[in-house]
């Protein structure tokens, strides 16, 4: 799929400030630094498109890109941020959870992970949190470029086994780096794809 536009749309706090959810949506999620404002830049082409930083909080409201006028990415802040307080981490567990469950045109969450590490049980709680909801997902490894193809491969096996203990079925998984474009291709294939069944969904009008 060809990137022709690219465009910021609205920043939110509030759910009820979304846009319609008349297009096909896709959701960034992650630990706080793994990569996800950059990887969205990578993925569509604009750098500074998704504002990023070399400190972990940077993204945090849920910010809306529409691409090609036709479907949404949306860059979510991260979890685990540990500075943040406590009764930030549960506003914002409680903000994500109902964006998650409530939003009629969300297709896909892509849950980025970081290549370096071993399996985080932050990481696979969060997985297991969107399979309880039947959520469907998949995993994106970042920052390939960081350390060698074997290294990266061995510890997205060692996420494939955490995953087997809890599920029947392993989500799709990619090798990405928003360094040198890895990945790029499949994911944008993968949300082609899924637009192409997209059908508007039914839905309330916020209040
Ligand atoms: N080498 C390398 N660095 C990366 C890659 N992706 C992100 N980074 C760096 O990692 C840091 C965090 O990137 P962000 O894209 O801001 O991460 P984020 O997940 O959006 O972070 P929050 O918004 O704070 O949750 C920045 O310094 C990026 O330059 C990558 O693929 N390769
Ligand atoms: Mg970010």
């Amino acid at each position: 799929m060809m990137i022709k536009s690219a465009e910021f749309t609205v920043s939110n706090t509030k759910i009820s400030k979304l846009p319609l959810p008349t297009l096909a949506e896709y959701a960034f999620i992650g630990r706080s630094n793994v990569g996800k404002s950059s990887l969205i830049n990578m993925l569509v082409g604009v750098k500074g498109l998704a504002k990023t930083s070399q400190k972990p909080g940077k993204t945090q409201l849920i910010n809306h890109f529409l691409i090609n006028d036709s479907w949404f990415i949306v860059d979510l802040p991260g979890y685990g941020y540990a500075k943040s307080s406590k009764s930030n981490r549960h506003e914002w567990a409680k903000f994500i959870r109902h964006y998650l469950e409530k939003r009629e045109s969300l297709q896909c969450v892509f849950v980025l992970i970081d290549s370096r590490l071993e399996p985080q049980k932050i990481d696979i709680e969060f997985c297991c949190s969107l399979g309880e909801r039947g959520i469907p997902f998949v995993l994106l490894f970042t920052k390939a470029d960081k350390q060698g193809a074997p290294k990266s491969q061995q510890n997205m096996a060692a996420f494939r086994k955490a995953l087997l203990e809890f599920f029947e079925e392993i989500p799709p998984m990619i090798l990405t780096s928003a360094e040198n474009h890895l990945g790029k291709d499949d994911v944008l294939k993968m949300i082609d794809e899924t637009n192409q069944n997209f059908v508007v969904p039914e839905f309330n009008l916020p209040q």
